[in-house]
């Protein structure tokens, strides 16, 4: 079994809310197996915004993807998120990445996050938890995925 997170804040006390956001998890019966380092990362995609902490969680729960779901936006709730923009500032967000080898496409949740590959903000904290954490569609691992994007990154700045 093994289930990682996404986290990320980019408002007010970044690290505070990371923090906050694990207790919470902690507090509604989910166990945090491992934590990556917190890092600031470069706004992604809208670029006009404050730089963000990000970093990834490995968790453990008897929650369906769905229930885990409910749990991590009521806990962007309780925590007073305000969604102003798609891809905005936010003080906190929290992304269901991975849910074992589970491939689930609905409206309202896809698992693997669809544009997981593409980030290095998500990728980077994934790959010092998990390195050998397989991806069920592209069939990579989080090292493999992320030595392909800096490879590509690098290329396209050349
Ligand atoms: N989240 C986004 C959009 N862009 N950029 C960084 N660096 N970190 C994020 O967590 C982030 C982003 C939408 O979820
Ligand atoms: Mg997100
Ligand atoms: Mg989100």
């Amino acid at each position: 079994m093994s289930i990682y997170i996404a986290l990320g804040s980019n408002l007010g006390d970044k690290r505070e809310n990371l923090e906050e956001a694990l207790r919470l998890l902690k507090k509604k019966g989910i166990t945090v197996c491992k934590v990556s380092d917190f890092i600031v990362t470069e706004p992604y995609g809208v670029t006009d915004q404050p730089a963000f902490f990000n970093a990834a969680a490995e968790i453990k729960t008897e929650k369906s993807p769905i229930a885990l779901l409910h749990t991590l936006l009521d806990i962007e709730n309780e925590m007073g998120r305000k969604r102003l923009r798609r891809w905005g500032e936010r003080n906190i967000d929290l992304d269901l990445l991975l849910y074992d080898d589970q491939i689930i496409d609905l409206p309202e949740l896809k698992v693997p996050h669809p544009d997981m590959q593409n980030r290095d903000f998500v990728l980077r904290p994934l790959a010092q938890i998990a390195p050998d954490a397989a991806h069920p569609v592209l069939k990579k691992t989080i090292k493999e995925m992320w030595e392909s994007l800096r490879c590509c990154c690098r290329q396209n700045k050349l």
